[in-house]
């Protein structure tokens, strides 16, 4: 059986929603866990917390409460990393800075698939809202300048470690950017055209065609159609669907080096209770799918 390793990041401060905060312990109490102990071993490592700090004006909301904050995720993450499966329960997006971080300290040749309905690279003199959960790619690939709250950010990610899947909602800043870095990026459309199978198989083969780098995969719930996942903040239509979701996690899993998954943005309290029982079956059957594959 796969081993795998649950670790709830309830952290909320990159964007408005306080709600993404409950995601891992919500998805516990429903028994979660127990579901996947059917296909795997699960270790629950249980929730970190987080402070917010005094703050001051700055294009980063929260910019000393978060730049705090995911230090502490990167510390927390490059002492869980291990041959087992590290599964990082969030949260919004924003922690994925600390997340990825904590992974490249560790083992920095990591190829990162950045599932998501949005590009999360905005450097924050180019973002339109101030909240950090646009912004983490921009800080991992160097591209947000000089912040002394984020002085620590030392494991970076380089452009060709980088897949981009499922973005259909990218500001001006972003789109230069995955231009400029020659990023690998992959609409809905092209998935939908070519299959996830094939377009992912044919994409980690280009960034690493000896296969020999570990994966980590960083699944923004909004990259899925808001049919399938409608319990998030920033729904954008014409999305990921069950079917891509399925193919995305087994193509993952069966390389043999998915080490680390983010799940980010999934929050309890957005929809009615039909849109809730839709997400929650959604999540977990992608979770369960993913680990029969290893
Ligand atoms: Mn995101």
């Amino acid at each position: 059986m796969q081993k795998v390793k649950w670790l709830g990041v309830p952290f909320h401060y990159g964007q408005g929603n306080k709600g993404v905060a409950a995601a891992s312990l919500f998805l516990r109490g429903i028994g979660l866990i127990q579901e996947l102990e059917k296909v795997a071993a699960v270790e629950d490592l249980g929730d970190m917390s987080f402070t917010l700090m005094a703050e001051k004006d700055s294009s980063i909301r929260f910019e000393q409460t978060v730049a705090f904050a995911c230090e502490h995720i990167s510390t927390t993450v490059a002492k869980a990393v291990s041959d087992d499966l590290l599964l990082i329960v969030g949260g919004d997006h924003g922690l994925s800075l600390g997340s990825i971080h904590g992974i490249l300290s560790k083992t920095p040749e990591t190829i990162v698939v950045w599932v998501d309905a949005h590009g999360d690279m905005n450097p924050p003199t180019a973002s339109p809202t101030g909240n950090f959960h646009g912004m983490p790619l921009a800080f991992l690939l160097k591209q947000a300048g000089q912040h002394k709250a984020f002085d620590w950010v030392k494991s970076t990610l380089r452009p060709e470690q980088l897949i981009l899947l499922g973005p259909r909602s990218l500001d001006p800043e972003e789109k230069r950017l995955i231009r400029e870095l020659n990023i690998t990026y992959h609409s809905t459309d092209e998935i939908h055209a070519q299959g996830m199978t094939t377009l992912l198989h044919n994409a980690l083969k280009t960034l690493d065609p000896q296969g020999k780098c570990p994966i980590h995969l960083s699944f923004d719930v909004d990259a899925c159609d808001p049919e399938t996942m409608p319990s998030t903040g920033t729904l954008v239509s014409r999305g990921l669907d069950a079917k891509d979701l399925k193919e995305l996690g087994h193509e993952l899993a069966q390389t043999g080096r998915l080490r680390s998954i983010d799940l980010v943005e999934f929050n309890p309290f957005i929809g009615s209770p039909e849109d809730l029982k839709l997400s929650l079956q959604g999540v977990q059957d992608f979770l369960t799918q993913t680990l029969k594959s290893f």
